[in-house]
């Protein structure tokens, strides 16, 4: 179909719309009923593991290993069902895991676990230490001239985190121009409003005091979001981040911009509200609800 978004085509940007509504879908199926489930950062970050995964990232679900594969990090670990959805989408994680995530010793824990989780890159979660374990890879991939990215979600009541700015530094220090930022800013924290529990403003110009490139995109706009990724690769000489604006539990009626599905239980009723509403997103022809 002929595009007007960008030169990107129409019918592409729709099938990730579906392909983000899936996620959401694998990631509402993950949770169930009566368990508790991190929907609420999960789905805010669905255009953005679509876009990804399934653009933007060379990786290849057949060689998981691939040395040249560009690596994903969700320091934000505990919205790792979005990944486990792609995952899943992609055929790395079988579908018949799908239903046993947080089982003792299981495949999918509740946080990321390299050493369980085929195409897991580290593990996250404890918050503030993906940049400092994505600018270690992104500088053992530069010294092995290897050309792969090196992608890093973080979320915004996350950069409250020390650590994570010592990363920023030495990301522009070494002048890291392989590395990704992506701040899922979706303004909401595990109990209330960020800017309640922990203010931070001016979010981009203290990205850029530290010496990175910015970028601020709908976080829910396929074509915003893979131009933001496009340009960002274009950019050298210093590391740059993303700033996407995102809606926590995006996609849910009840569970958008509340943090009350920040790691919330789902009842039989919105288990299956939330599965229509999915559903439908995924059927509309055109843009609909944004997937
Ligand atoms: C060091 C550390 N402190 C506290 C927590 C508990 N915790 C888990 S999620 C979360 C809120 C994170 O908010 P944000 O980064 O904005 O994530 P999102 O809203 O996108 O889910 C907190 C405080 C943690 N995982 N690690």
């Amino acid at each position: 179909m002929a595009d007007a978004r960008n030169g990107r085509r129409t019918d592409d940007i729709r099938s990730l719309e579906r392909t983000a509504s899936k996620l959401r879908e694998h990631v509402v199926r993950m949770i169930g009923v009566g368990k508790a489930g991190h929907l609420g950062g999960s789905c805010s970050l669905a255009e953005i593991a679509a876009a990804l995964y399934f653009r933007a990232m060379r990786f290849d679900p057949k060689n998981i290993a691939d040395p040249d594969r560009d690596r994903l990090l969700l320091s934000k670990g505990h919205s790792v069902l979005i990944q486990y959805a792609a995952l899943i989408e992609l055929g790395v994680i079988p579908l018949a895991e799908r239903e046993k995530v947080k089982t003792l010793g299981g495949m999918l824990q509740g946080h990321p676990d390299m050493d369980k989780t085929p195409g897991i890159e580290a593990v996250t979660g404890s918050l503030g230490q993906g940049l400092s374990i994505g600018v270690g890879m992104a500088l053992a991939l530069r010294l092995d001239r290897r050309g792969a990215r090196v992608f890093v979600i973080m979320g915004d009541g996350e950069l409250a985190e020390g650590q994570l700015w010592e990363a920023a530094m030495a990301a522009a220090r070494f002048g890291l121009d392989r590395i990704t930022g992506i701040v899922d800013r979706n303004r909401i924290q595990a109990t209330g409003p960020t800017r309640e529990v922990f203010e931070i403003p001016q979010i981009e110009e203290k990205w850029r005091a530290f010496g990175w490139n910015t970028l601020t995109v709908d976080g829910h706009s396929i074509p915003a979001v893979l131009d933001a990724l496009d340009r960002a690769s274009g950019m050298h000489g210093a590391p740059t981040v993303i700033v996407a604006d995102t809606v926590k539990g995006k996609g849910i009626s009840f569970a958008e911009d509340t943090a009350a599905f920040h790691n919330g239980i789902l009842t039989q009723g919105q288990y299956d509200l939330a599965l229509a509403e999915l559903q439908a997103a995924q059927a509309a022809p055109e843009e609909g609800r944004s997937a």
